[in-house]
């Protein structure tokens, strides 16, 4: 059985232990106080600012200098001259300021207030929860003898959120209830039952917005206040919100009308069950079973304390992992925007880092669940945003680097931003594109839909177009690297002692173009096009600097074996090749998975502040190294030093990434199929002795079950989507049932068989006993 629900004997202390609702587009985070819901709302296109020209054109004009300097080694002056031209015009994110500046700020789009007609202290039995099996959070407590219960919702079906207050006791539901925001909004009542809330951001440059409100209250009376709602002696009170902006939508005020009358019509129970079955059609195709404790029935605080004091408690590894599930289809739908870095879920106007899109690490790692853990349609929204950068980010190229194909760098917001940002130690990162483009591939190598990828290589190939042009030959080596450039967001000493972040061809910035051009070499092989294209990745791939292990027994981070400056540095940069890439194997290059786990063990005796993303990034690492115990250790460290009571990763402050990265990896750890093969429970940690997964996802094609005891596989279930050749690790011996009988298996090398799965349908795979 999953244990599937967060819950609390206490309304929320504060936003971080408040419950998040969302359909992708419109959220809020549910406080559940007793006299007084708070509901802070928030719609995926609040974002401020508007799009601006800020491709620098003195960049072009002192490349040459800047590189040169670099392959000089005059790494300092290189810097200097950086911090003054490679850069672009105008504040860029403002470091993480923006709201008033034209990169922008995504930001609250306000509060729903609902205040009762009772004392918080003459409540009893108080329980607020989130039900992540149907996404619907709930309070419910005693009032003398009546009993009050609220549900809440954000239905992707009806675009609308939903709340429902019901009473034991009839005409008992007093309540005054009110939309608004600190600024930029107006708000109004409409007869005695609608509310308006609407304004602009950025002055008359920016977005339009409306949020719309609607009550229905059966029985008992209401009342237009001005800038709220009365509603007195009702039975049951259903609230309505609908939210939009003219960035999504054209009319935002007619979009919202139309959401609210189609869910007038629709009632409250028709709205619940359409939203419970358009979730669920997502939610239940993955089922996770680590083994339970006793402690599954506590409250969600409670366990996660219990668990800071050293007590055990498995079931809060697959509440976590299905959590994480919850969060992604809840800030991310087809029609959107990506999830950004709080997803969709952001109280405030000027929240840290413009809750943007850092295209680091952050923005690709809300997605690197996606597909592992069969949320595919989830990863949708991310594709029409890559595209929407293709344009600008051609600009970008052609104004600062007289390069060809298009870049953007280490942050982005929903207007294009694509230039360098404001300071080169960390915002000259230009293999974001690339990054961003492993999303395209990784799409197509778990669904093989060649359409998709026909539609989507136009943008992979104008991005290996770039570094073609970008990449230059190191004077002394030949090989190609980017200059200039920086291992996010490190910096390193040279051998006359100065700390200098801007550098020529860090190993990062290598591995993201491998992956790149291998991608691309592929997807041209597989749409049969451009053979003169791929043969120009080819010679350049052969180019591209050598993995180089350095003399700590680490992989390098630079060309040079440079100490870095941070050597304990949250960013593992130069293990992108380990995870997400698939350069470093086990089973293609075994003889540098010891240099790699030399760079995690270097971060860690230096760091240990490993908190958020970087925890989560390295919980991925270890389950690629196939190390299940530490992998499960540094979960258990995201838990303790990094979740809030809510369940929400904290950097602090509270940034989504880290949530996904290890929804991901708990994923890793039981499946992968990067390596061209299947390999079931990799990563299986001592305590998950027994257990089971449904419904994962391996590339190729291929639905995934497997059950194990006694740390041992058991049965895996191979579900064939697309009819592929199926190829498995198999460290022991196997055989594949097809309809109850045996089929033929084929050897491939040692450890590795294959089996045909046509017929598409299910191979039920055993070890021989
Ligand atoms: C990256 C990280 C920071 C932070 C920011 C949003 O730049 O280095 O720690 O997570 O993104």
């Amino acid at each position: 059985m999953q244990n599937l629900r967060l819950w609390y004997q206490k309304p929320a202390n504060d936003w971080n232990g408040a419950l998040p609702i969302g359909n992708g587009r419109l959220g809020g985070m549910v406080f559940g106080g007793i006299q007084e819901e708070r509901i802070q709302l928030n719609e995926i296109s609040m974002f401020s600012g508007y799009p601006e020209e800020s491709d620098n054109p003195r960049m072009l004009k002192h490349l040459d200098e800047v590189r040169s300097l670099l392959f000089e080694g005059r790494y300092k002056e290189a810097q200097l001259l950086s911090e003054k031209y490679m850069v672009c015009k105008g504040a860029g994110t403002n470091l993480g300021n923006a709201v008033d500046a034209p990169y922008g700020s995504y930001q609250t789009l306000g509060d729903l207030y609902i205040n009762f007609d009772h004392e918080k202290d003459d409540a009893h039995d108080y329980i607020r929860e989130l039900d992540i099996d149907s996404a619907i959070a709930k309070v419910g407590y005693g009032m003398g003898n009546a009993k009050f219960h609220r549900e809440m919702f954000s239905s992707a079906k009806a675009q609308v959120m939903v709340l429902n207050i019901t009473c034991s006791i009839s005409s008992n539901i007093s309540l005054t209830a009110s939309i608004c925001r600190e600024r930029e909004a107006n708000a109004y009542v409409l007869g005695n039952d609608y509310m308006v809330m609407k304004g602009q951001l950025a002055g008359d440059k920016g977005i339009k917005f409306e949020a719309h409100m609607k009550i229905l209250a059966k029985n008992g009376a209401m009342l237009n206040i001005e800038d709220a709602i009365k509603v007195a002696g009702a039975d049951e009170v259903t609230i309505i919100i609908a939210a939009a902006t003219d960035y999504l939508d054209k009319d935002p005020e007619k979009v919202c009308r139309e959401r609210i009358d189609k869910a007038i019509q629709k009632g409250y129970g028709e709205l619940l069950k359409e939203h419970i079955l358009d979730y669920r059609s997502l939610f239940d195709r993955v089922k996770i079973n680590l083994g339970a404790d006793r402690v599954e029935d506590l409250p969600t605080d409670v366990r996660l304390q219990r668990l800071r004091n050293g007590g055990q408690d498995k079931g809060l590894v697959g509440l976590y992992f299905q959590y994480g599930r919850y969060l992604l289809i809840s800030s991310s739908r087809p029609g959107g925007l990506p999830a950004n870095l709080q997803g969709i879920w952001c109280g405030e106007i000027s929240p840290a880092w413009n809750c943007d899109y850092h295209l680091n690490i952050n923005l690709q790692m809300n997605y690197w669940p996606a597909e592992l853990t069969n949320l595919s349609e989830c990863h949708e929204p991310l594709f029409p945003f890559i595209k929407s950068l293709v344009e600008p980010g051609e600009r970008t190229a052609s104004i600062c680097y007289g390069a060809e194909g298009w870049v953007v760098h280490t942050a982005t917001n929903i207007w294009g931003f694509t230039s360098p940002c404001e300071h080169p130690s960390w915002g000259c990162f230009s293999a974001a594109g690339a990054w961003l483009c492993q999303h395209l591939w990784e799409h197509y190598a778990y669904n093989l839909d060649e359409d998709f990828l026909k539609r989507v290589y136009p943008i992979m190939k104008g991005s290996a177009e770039f570094y073609l042009s970008f990449l230059i030959e190191h004077p002394e080596t030949g090989y190609l690297v980017t200059a200039p450039s920086n291992s996010p967001e490190n910096a390193f000493v040279t051998e006359d002692g100065q700390v200098v972040s801007v550098c020529a061809g860090p190993t990062m910035d290598t591995e993201i173009i491998w992956d790149l051009f291998t991608n691309c070499i592929e997807a041209s092989k597989i749409l049969r096009i451009d053979e003169g294209f791929r043969q120009r990745l080819i010679d350049a791939i052969k180019k591209l600097p050598p993995l180089k292990i350095g003399k700590h027994g680490q992989i390098q981070e630079w060309l040079e074996d440079f100490d870095e400056a941070e050597p304990g540095h949250r960013h593992m940069s130069h293990l992108f090749a380990l995870y997400p890439g698939r350069q470093i194997t086990w089973h293609e290059t075994p003889e540098i998975m010891g240099a790699a786990k030399g760079v995690i063990e270097r971060r860690l005796k230096y760091g240990g502040g490993h908190t958020g993303w970087s925890r989560a990034w390295m919980i991925n690492f270890f389950a690629r190294l196939r190390d299940g115990d530490n992998a499960y250790d540094h979960f258990l460290e995201l838990l303790k030093k990094s979740t809030l009571p809510n369940l929400f990763d904290t950097h602090p402050p509270f940034q989504i990434d880290g949530n996904f990265g290890a929804t991901a990896a708990i994923g890793e750890m039981l499946l992968q199929s990067h390596e061209g093969f299947i390999n079931f429970l990799p990563a299986l940690p001592n305590e998950w002795q027994d257990g089971s997964i449904e419904g994962l996802r391996a590339r190729g094609g291929f639905e995934v079950d497997i059950r194990w005891s006694g740390g041992i596989l058991q049965k895996a279930r191979v579900t064939s989507m697309k009819g592929e050749r199926c190829v498995i690790y198999a460290p022991i011996q196997i055989r594949v049932e097809y309809g109850g009988e045996d089929i033929d298996i084929k050897v491939l090398e040692k450890n590795v068989v294959e089996f045909d799965t046509c017929p598409q349908g299910v191979y039920d795979i055993y070890p021989y006993n």
